[in-house]
């Protein structure tokens, strides 16, 4: 595997490093593509002049950084076949980050995947052979060809993840297992499905980030997310606004990179978000600090929830726009948007009051519970920083809440803490408008693209399989029975919930055949490993929301040894299954039939390289028009109702808590959450020894120093963090940068470095939206022997 390695890359020092890269995990400086109008980068001709370019004469080539991250556009400078450097673009503000950086070296990295490999010894044991690509595709013929003769097509299941977003990956697995017939795969999102549960009902869209206005904020709240790590490209913009006089809090039970440069730093429990953000609702109404013009005019708090069916009152119920308010001009029931009412928040002492509720009513009822002595007690924050930040948030003139795709989503209550800051941020009416909004890092997604190729229609769908309990599902044949497993771009071993389940899924599932560009935590439980290309390898175009670009991806130099695309090794099985010429499509046509909807044409982006398809001074739900069919924020939301859950945002402690005095908290005591870190973009990038120069070189556990003591482990000691799920092993950080009775873990190690934190986290499903629970894990924490 390694007969190609030629690191013509200079070893670098730390500093050197750290020039190049521009950022470090604790000073960061970056910032990314999102101000389009950049020029930022560029040298004086006096610079020019004084330094000898020791690139001049190469050849440029321009692409994207693809994980799901923020897409940095990058600039290779190829001389004699070979790319001799990589920077960040000049359509960049700033500069990309060293593991953007480092998309150069990965082009030779001797540690590339070269060849097909072929299973040797027992699963997980890392031996393999060299095979020849025929071999390797007359083999996934066969066993797809296998499975579907005995178990049908549902019986080959694909999964893919996060690793590159641009079109021609997962857009062209989908395309492929449709045409077989409709291969199975699995539900449920590792990431943010608390702000597609929440904010597509109630706001009408997700994907509609602030990034662009955060400058003009003048108090900004970061809850229970790290934008100085995992959004660091435009983590200035954070800064600025606190040069300005902005007041920037986190609410994070660790004291994170972003932590340390706020105004201020919230410790709640972890997993309490939705209390400590009702209780807040309960402080802006009581005190009447709510935005009662905005809530009346783009809010359905007045809307009727009737008291014996439970549902919103419709006025006709073929209508789902014709919500009803009590009108206390009229005293009478009418339609939510006829012209000159005044509708009633609470119907108190109304004639309406016996038989309805207002939506205003329920969400305050919810917020009733959770008075600032009973948040203070349920989150672990002092009540009267909860009323002062409740105040100082609703009284601000410009104010926003930052959510991006947060670790207190992938609670048991994730859904519901993104709903009630949905709540909270309209009932406030800071929507809308200049330096408000709420953030949802996704990106934006007002620009429809194009699929590359055709998806067909799948007559027989197969049943999901939960990601969560994947071992479960693939152990107990149910819902069904999986004879082969494909899987690509994303790394189950290191990143779905409870690990261990997942190794025994891929010990048991006789196939398991995963393409990746490295030897992955997955691709050593599996039976076929396919080399591919990576960035400047390949062709293609990324248009995806994270963005706000549309980028082209240009292929530079070849793949290492006889890497592939995932398009062309598709290309080719489709041939081997007689699909016609659906995947014989040249590059420039699947690239223009993506870019079709957006209007922006191949030609354009050949000569620009990357277009910005979102303004400068993009603001979502501008002037609180919301994008509901009433257009306004619908807080009642229906399909929570239809999955068994209450319709308005709510608060329960989780089943995982640590003051559950139950049999689980006694034996774990401890809370868990889990961090990502400038190493890595989840596994991807963590295995690189060019990341070893300026990052953690193990991983790291954060404690508090109470806790490390009541448990002999001192700051440096090698600790093992453990639950009946399975064990984390790494080095104890002791200190007090986290809160007491929780221990920080960090996302991405490789099972070749001794393993992911996914050993012990938590694989609950299904709770309201399905979110992630790994943030909700109880461990305990010892020495290592
Ligand atoms: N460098 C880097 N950047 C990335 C990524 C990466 O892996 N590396 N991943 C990208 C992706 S896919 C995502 S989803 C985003 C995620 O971006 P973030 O959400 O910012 O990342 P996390 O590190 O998962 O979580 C942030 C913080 O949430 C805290 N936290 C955990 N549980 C709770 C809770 O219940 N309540 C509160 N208030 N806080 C809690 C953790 O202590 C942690 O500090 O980052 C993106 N950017
Ligand atoms: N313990 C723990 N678990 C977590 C999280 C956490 O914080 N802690 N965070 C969760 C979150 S927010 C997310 S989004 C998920 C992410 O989980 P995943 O989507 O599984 O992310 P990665 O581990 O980065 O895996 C991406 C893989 O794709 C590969 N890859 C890159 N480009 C290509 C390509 O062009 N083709 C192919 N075939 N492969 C490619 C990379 O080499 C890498 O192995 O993890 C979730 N799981
Ligand atoms: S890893 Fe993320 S921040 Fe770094 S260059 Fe790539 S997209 Fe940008
Ligand atoms: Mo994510």
């Amino acid at each position: 595997m390694k007969e190609h390695a030629e690191t013509t890359m200079p070893a670098l020092s730390r500093r050197a490093f750290v020039g190049t890269a521009a950022v470090t995990a604790g000073a960061v400086a970056a910032t990314s593509l999102v101000g389009c109008g950049s020029t930022g980068g560029k040298k004086t001709d006096k610079q020019e002049e004084a330094a000898a370019d020791p690139y001049e004469g190469a050849q440029i080539f321009y692409s994207t950084c693809p994980p799901e991250c923020q897409h940095h556009n990058l600039k290779a400078y190829v001389i004699d076949g070979k790319i001799a450097k990589v920077e960040s673009s000049e359509l960049n503000d700033c500069a990309a980050c060293a593991r953007g950086i480092a998309r150069g070296f990965m082009t030779k990295d001797p540690d590339r995947l070269t060849k097909p490999l072929l299973r040797t010894g027992d699963k997980g044991s890392g031996e393999f052979k060299e095979i020849e690509w025929s071999e390797a595709f007359d083999l996934i013929q066969e066993k797809f060809q296998d499975a579907i003769d005995t178990d049908g097509v549902h019986s080959i299941c694909y999964v893919t993840g996060s690793g590159n977003f641009g079109a021609m990956h997962g857009p062209i697995a989908s395309a492929f297992f449709a045409h077989l017939g409709g291969a199975s795969t699995t539900v449920g999102s590792l990431c943010c499905a608390g702000t597609s549960a929440a904010e597509v009902p109630i706001y009408g869209q997700r994907f509609l980030d602030t990034r662009n206005q955060i400058e003009k904020s003048n108090y900004v709240i970061a809850w229970g997310n790290n934008p100085a790590i995992s959004k660091q490209g435009y983590f200035q913009r954070f800064e600025k606004m606190m040069e300005n006089g902005g007041k920037f809090v986190v609410i994070d039970p660790i004291c994170t990179e972003s932590a340390a440069k706020a105004s201020e730093w919230i410790q709640p429990w972890p997993g309490t978000d939705a209390a400590l953000a009702l209780a807040m609702i309960k402080i802006v109404i009581d005190e009447d600090l709510f935005d009662k013009e905005f809530t009346l005019a783009h809010t359905c708090a007045p809307c009727l929830v009737d008291k014996t069916t439970g549902e919103p009152v419709l006025q006709d119920k073929d209508d789902p726009t014709s919500f009803v308010v009590f009108d206390t001009k009229s005293n009478e029931i009418v339609r939510h948007d006829k012209e000159g009412i005044e509708a009633a928040l609470k119907l108190d002492g109304t004639s309406a009051a016996e038989q309805y509720n207002t939506e205003f009513e329920l969400i305050y009822a919810e917020a009733e519970k959770w008075d600032s002595a009973a948040a203070e007690a349920e989150c672990g924050v002092p009540a009267a920083d909860i009323e002062r930040i409740a105040r100082e948030y609703a009284q601000a003139d410009k104010a926003m809440i930052i959510q991006n795709m947060g670790g207190f989503m992938r609670t048991e209550n994730g859904t519901n803490a993104v709903g009630t800051q949905l709540y909270l941020a309209a009932l406030c009416g800071h929507v809308g408008h200049e330096g408000d909004g709420i953030s949802d890092a996704g990106g934006v997604n007002e620009v429809k693209t194009g699929s590359p190729i055709e998806v067909p229609k799948v007559e027989d769908p197969a049943p999901s399989i939960p990601r969560f309990k994947f071992g479960e599902a693939i152990l107990n044949e149910n819902p069904l029975k999986v004879n082969v497993l494909y899987s690509m771009t994303g790394n189950p071993m290191t990143q779905w919930p409870n690990t261990n389940m997942v190794k025994k899924a891929l010990e048991k599932i006789p196939f398991v055949i995963t393409a990746d560009q490295y030897l992955t935590s997955t691709a050593l439980y599996s039976d076929l490993v396919l080399p591919v290309t990576g960035v400047f390898e390949t062709e293609g175009v990324l248009a995806n929301h994270r963005s706000h670009w549309i980028q082209l991806c240009e292929k530079a130099v070849d793949g290492p040894g006889e890497s592939k695309s995932d398009f062309e090794i598709f290309s080719e099985l489709a041939t081997r299954f007689g699909f016609g010429d659906a995947f014989s499509k040249p590059m420039d046509e699947m690239i223009s039939n993506v870019l079709e909807p957006t209007g922006v044409t191949l030609d354009e982006l050949k000569e620009k390289h990357a277009v910005c398809v979102v303004d400068d001074n993009y603001i979502p739900f501008k002037d609180g028009e919301f994008k509901t069919k009433s257009k306004k924020a619908e807080f009642w939301v229906a399909a929570w109702k239809k999955d068994g859950f209450n319709p308005i945002a709510t608060y329960a402690r989780a089943e995982e808590d640590a003051r559950n005095g139950d049999e689980l908290a006694q034996k774990y005591p401890l809370f868990s959450v889990q961090r990502k870190t400038y190493r890595s973009v989840h596994s991807t990038f963590n295995n690189l020894e060019w990341m070893n120069e300026v990052c953690d070189q193990a991983p790291v556990i954060l404690i508090n120093t109470a806790d490390a003591e009541a448990r002999g482990i001192k700051d440096g000691d090698k600790v093992v963090v453990f639950n009946d799920r399975g064990e984390h092993h790494g080095i104890a950080e002791v200190g007090e940068r986290i809160k007491q009775g929780v221990v920080g873990l960090q996302n991405g190690w490789w099972e070749q470095q001794g393993g992911s934190s996914s050993y012990v986290t938590n694989d609950k499903w299904k709770t309201l939206g399905g979110t992630h629970c790994c943030n909700q894990t109880l461990i305990e924490v010892k020495k290592e022997a």
